[in-house]
């Protein structure tokens, strides 16, 4: 098949996503093109039978705000014509979603692909409960040929929050590791550790990520055993130094921001700690799960579907630093305890979210898609609330 994915090009879990499926989608025969601003990080270069085509975006003094949707929706039209595309695949409803609805308006019906829709979650979580974005998300789902979710809690936030009733296939998160560049010896070396257990954090360090409360715990951590905190911070980490110092964490916090090579890292990560409030998945997550890894973190949204508490890994009920601690100390107290959790996690995260374990579920729903009669899909957009005149999500309703 040829495949359009259109993703955010930078460090984040739905982009790094959306760049493992291209690249394993080719591996496997499809052809597939990438659109995007930038070309994603981790998109190897010169991979047979993928192809990158950037959005170029010319800065206008006119606009107070530039505007990518609609250059991203000539490149997406202009793409789908010139290579034949049978799907376009867009990760993350805003603005990809509206701006493949915008590229399908502008070909004639028989150049148009199929619209797949990926919900990764602030899509939903956040934007989806802003009046000024809601409508259009739902609007661009109910249009979309197939809507998926990355978790079953995303797939019922976005009933409960856009009032979204299509249907919507959960195809979690996969993770395949890239081969090792350095050795763990290496990387040690380089982080400057001795005996020390690793625990790891990596993510863009967003305040739903709650980077006060890791270092909170971290500061709290009793252990007769040393440890560092080693942070894959995916932004500046600048924000929180004063924090760092105030708690004297200055020996036992290491950061490392916008590393390319997150499989080195995690190779030598003994205890994976995340504190988010809310996450769809957690990709970061399972990339430790598939070292052997074990995590603590917090039982919210779609991380309850990734690791069982007490099995694969622990999960902490409560944003409270000192319980979150406690966890953590107990894994480091608790060698044989910390690697069975990890060998389950390895073992979840190779029956479950593996290349082979999820690809084929995106490869089943494209040609489904492809083979169902034009438009079959594409119910007539929100009929009922057009006719009422009023769109209604979540307790709120909006006008037009
Ligand atoms: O977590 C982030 O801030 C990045 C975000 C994104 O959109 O790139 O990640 C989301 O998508 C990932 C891939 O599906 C999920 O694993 C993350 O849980 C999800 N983040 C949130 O829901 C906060």
């Amino acid at each position: 098949m040829r495949i359009g994915i259109v993703c955010y090009p930078s460090v984040g879990g739905s982009g790094i996503l959306a760049t493992s499926l291209g690249e394993e989608l080719a591996l496997r025969g499809h052809d597939v093109h990438f659109i995007s601003y930038e070309r994603p990080f981790r998109l190897p270069e010169d991979a047979p039978r993928l192809h990158f085509h950037p959005v170029v975006i010319n800065e206008y003094k006119l606009f107070k705000y530039p505007d990518y949707t609609l250059p991203l929706s000539v490149r997406m039209a202009e793409v789908s014509r010139d290579y034949g595309l049978d799907v376009l695949h867009v990760h993350y409803a805003v603005p990809h979603a509206t701006a493949a609805l915008l590229a399908c308006s502008m070909l004639p019906p028989e150049l148009c692909p199929r619209v797949v829709t990926t919900l990764h979650g602030t899509d939903t979580t956040l934007l989806g409960s802003d009046p000024g974005y809601a409508p259009a998300i739902h609007h661009a789902l109910t249009r979309s040929d197939a809507v998926t979710a990355v978790s079953d809690f995303l797939r019922q936030e976005t009933r409960r929050v856009l009032g979204f009733d299509g249907e919507q296939e959960v195809i979690h998160n996969f993770f395949k590791p890239r081969p090792l560049r350095r050795s763990a010896e290496a990387m040690r070396a380089e982080l400057g550790l001795h005996d020390e257990l690793v625990l790891l954090h990596s993510s863009n360090l967003r305040p739903l990520k709650r980077i006060d409360l890791l270092l909170e715990a971290a500061a709290r951590i009793r252990s007769s055993h040393p440890f560092k905190l080693l942070i894959l911070a995916g932004s500046s980490f600048a924000p929180f130094v004063s924090e760092v110092r105030r708690l004297k964490l200055e020996g036992r916090v290491i950061v490392r921001e916008n590393v390319n090579d997150i499989e080195d890292y995690l190779q030598i990560a003994d205890v994976g700690v995340f504190t988010s409030e809310s996450e769809s998945f957690c990709l970061s997550l399972l990339e430790a799960m598939c070292f052997g890894c074990p995590s603590v973190a917090r039982r919210v949204g779609g991380i309850p579907e990734v690791v069982e508490h007490g099995v694969s890994g622990v999960l902490v009920d409560v944003a409270d630093p000192v319980e979150f601690a406690r966890a953590v100390e107990s894994l480091i107290e608790h060698p044989e305890h910390r690697s069975s959790l990890g060998q389950a996690a390895r073992k979840r995260a190779r029956e479950r979210f593996s290349v082979d374990a999820i690809v084929p579920r995106y490869e089943a729903l494209y040609q489904r898609v492809c083979t169902m009669g034009a438009g079959s899909q594409r119910e007539p957009i929100s009929v009922a609330h057009w006719r009422t005149g009023r769109f209604e999500a979540n307790g709120l309703e909006w006008q037009h």
